[in-house]
């Protein structure tokens, strides 16, 4: 019979596995190898393999043969592979920076992370949808996860926030029903990521403590452009404590440095299916390219007189603090300058825990936090697998640690020697410290054991009707579309109905407009309040994101439709403003391969026509020759490009000769003052300037968007 030939490895070459450079010693140290050198691949019991290629089989056409250890541990490891992803939260992207305080906070709290100005204190920050499965799309209409792990000197403290400073619900035993209405249906599992559907509006309209957050969710804070551009909340009040252990409430906001954008939910929708990556890619490219975003932490600053005289009580968790009621102080800034190497090890392993506080920092009686409490630790034995969470790299904390656990699945770390347990004789052994452990408030608490509401959480309108009374017109029109969306994706009239009569406690105009674009022909009356509504609260511009965009264009990004025989003196003289401005710059072309300039030079493209669309930049620029616009007039695609940047009120700057695809894709090149000709290369940082406005809204009620 003849030899059969073995699949694979090519004949004649050595047995090579990959280029790694690095390869494990005993004692799980890394070695670096000398050039050259091709590690041998092994078992992960260290034996060397001689067939990664071949299965072991009985004869060559045989059934396989089970003492084959090789490929029995390596299909049984791929196997398990997988950890249960978060039941919340689960699709999310981190990325690794330091904290660094402003100045010297004692006076407020004894947390030694705010006690010396400067110094760097390591942080990982892992960014996240709130509904949709681990592979779900990025622009998802949805609540972002913002949560930071800082490693003190004195422990990790996680602030576990989200992009909004208020929650759906008051009390933590609702979150399995909020959780459960907004994921996929159980019967049918679908829609994925997405709050447009029976079950989470039949939910949120039978829960009107959820109002306030809903105007949040339905506006463009729930479509952000980045998380570079977002803010982030720790939501709740909690407690900053001094050496003397006194108290002053905080809320923690992070505010982005690049200022706030969105997308409008046309584009998400658009984007979701050009690049479901869009934010994961949107941060890996600013880190890897130096571009670090940036956060300040500032912190309200309140006492106890302060919360017994405000409108609403601090406890809840549905309800805010204007801003221009008391001002954030920054105390510090938060810089992300790394990826993972490794984003199973690392984003998908870390843990975040409400209850990580240092020395310095405690908890309010904010009944949701007291829940979040309970719930993290408790996550995380089900999503790692054991108790030794901690062990993991990505967790464990960056100071001196001491204590007697011990054991477990995966112990990497036990005490070593004969003592395990204190008080014990033998003197060794790490021993508390009352000065320097953690010290909670010493709150003076008598009270009945009850199931209550309180009182002080009954107004569940009045912030909410702050909230849209402080939105731009163009952003108050988009909470009225995202309403109207998602309301009629609900099937059950009776559903839409009751969202209507709560949206007229909020806004008459709001609710009555939602009506009228559902094709409800009779309002309904308004639901029952158990306070007014009132109407005395002054807009708060903070709540604004058009209000708080940024004062330049950095960080922001042009896409160049470009074909052959473009100007490279105008390519030039925008690829100089932009650097200038911190901006960035991405070539379209009908090829990816690129274009020759009308100068012969030869230039790669970032996108092929279809795989660039317009949603994916900030402006865009049509840098054409005449014969380039007239063959781009005839592609959907090229007309998609410039439709679709005009219809999302984006700046547009073009040429002359770009008029064939202007007229084909439907925009007049004089249609208003977004649309911006270049006569030469002097006109291009007058376009650049202008973009910094990021849109112009002014445009949307033309486009009838
Ligand atoms: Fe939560 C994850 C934020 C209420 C229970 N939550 C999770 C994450 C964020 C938040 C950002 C993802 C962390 C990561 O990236 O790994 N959660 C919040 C905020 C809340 C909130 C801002 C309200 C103010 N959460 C909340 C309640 C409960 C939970 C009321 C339960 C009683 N959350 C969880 C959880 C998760 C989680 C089940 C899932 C994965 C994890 O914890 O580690 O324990």
């Amino acid at each position: 019979m003849a030899r059969q030939r073995k699949q694979g490895r090519p004949s004649g070459q050595s047995a090579t596995i990959h280029d790694q450079t690095l390869v494990r010693g005993n004692g799980g140290e890394l070695h670096q190898l000398a050039e050259g050198d091709t590690p041998v691949l092994t078992t992960a019991q260290g034996a060397p393999v001689a067939d990664d290629q071949n299965s072991l089989r009985a004869g060559a056409r045989g059934p396989a043969l089970i003492d084959d250890f090789h490929f029995r541990e390596k299909i049984f490891h791929f196997d398990h592979e997988r950890i249960p992803e978060r039941v919340v939260h689960a699709r999310g992207y981190g990325a690794h920076g330091f904290f660094e305080a402003y100045d010297v906070l004692s006076k407020y709290t004894r947390a030694d992370l705010f006690q010396r100005p400067g110094e760097r204190t390591p942080a990982f920050v892992r960014f996240s949808t709130v509904a949709g499965a681990k592979g779900s799309f990025d622009l998802a209409r949805d609540v972002r996860g913002f949560a930071v792990k800082i490693y003190t000197q004195e422990g990790n403290w996680d602030l576990v926030g989200n992009n909004i400073p208020v929650f759906f619900i008051q009390d933590p035993i609702k979150f399995p029903d909020v959780i459960h209405a907004v994921k996929p249906e159980p019967d049918r599992g679908f829609p994925q990521a997405q709050s447009a559907h029976d079950n989470f509006w039949d939910f949120i309209s039978l829960t009107p403590e959820s109002m306030h957050m809903i105007m949040w969710v339905m506006s463009d804070r729930a479509i952000p452009r980045s998380f570079r551009f977002m803010e982030g909340f720790g939501v709740h009040t909690f407690r900053l404590l001094d050496e003397a252990d006194e108290s002053t409430f905080v809320k923690f906001i992070w505010k982005p440095k690049l200022g706030l954008q969105s997308v409008v939910w046309n584009e998400a929708v658009k984007i979701n299916g050009a690049d479901p990556d869009f934010h994961r890619r949107d941060l890996w490219n600013a880190i890897q390219s130096g571009d670090f975003p940036e956060w300040e932490l500032c912190v309200q600053l309140f006492d106890q007189e302060f919360a017994d005289s405000f409108d609403f009580d601090v406890l809840d968790p549905t309800k805010l603090i204007p801003e221009e009621i008391i001002k954030p102080i920054p105390v510090g800034r938060l810089v992300l300058d790394r990826m993972p190497d490794n984003f199973f090890a690392e984003t998908e392993q870390v843990a975040f825990m409400t209850q990580n506080v240092p020395p310095g920092i405690d908890f309010s009686n904010d009944p949701l936090l007291q829940g979040r409490n309970f719930s993290y630790l408790d996550t995380q034995l089900k999503r790692l697998g054991g108790p030794n969470f901690t062990h993991i790299p990505i967790n464990a904390p960056k100071c001196p640690f001491a204590h007697f656990q011990q054991d477990g699945h995966m112990a990497m770390r036990n005490p070593v020697g004969r003592v395990n347990y204190q008080p014990n004789s033998h003197g060794v052994g790490p021993r508390e410290d009352p000065a320097r452990g953690f010290r909670a408030f010493a709150e003076e608490i008598e009270a009945p054991k009850v199931r209550l509401r309180p009182e002080s959480f009954a107004d569940h309108y009045s912030q909410a009707r702050q909230f849209f009374d402080s939105q731009t017109a163009p952003e108050q029109k988009h909470i009225v579309m995202a309403l109207t969306f998602e309301l009629a994706k609900v099937e059950n009239p009776v559903i839409r109905e009751r969202m209507v009569a709560h949206l007229l406690n909020i806004d008459e105009a709001l609710g009555a407009t939602v009506a009228d674009k559902l094709g409800i022909k009779e309002l309904p009356k308004p639901a029952d309040a158990a306070v007014t509504p009132r109407d005395d609260l002054p807009p708060s511009p903070a709540l604004s994101i058009i209000e708080n965009g940024p004062e330049s264009f950095a960080g922001r990004k042009v896409g160049v439709l470009v074909s052959n025989g473009c100007d490279d003196k105008l390519l030039k003289a925008l690829e100089t403003a932009l650097q200038t401005e911190g901006a960035t710059m991405e070539l379209v072309a009908p090829k990816v391969g690129g274009v020759e300039t009308a100068g012969g030079v030869s230039i790669p493209a970032h996108h092929m026509i279809d795989g660039g669309p317009s949603v994916l930049f900030d402006a865009v620029v049509l840098l054409l020759s005449e014969e380039g616009a007239e063959r781009l007039a005839g592609e959907a695609t090229a007309r998609d490009f410039v439709s679709d940047a005009f219809q999302h009120c984006k700046f547009i700057g073009f040429t002359a000769d770009a008029a064939p695809l202007l007229a084909r894709a439907g925009v007049a090149p004089d249609a208003d003052e977004g649309m911006i000709e270049f006569a030469d290369a002097a006109s291009v940082p007058g376009f650049v300037e202008s973009c910094r406005k990021l849109r112009l809204w002014a445009r949307e009620s033309a486009v009838k968007l």
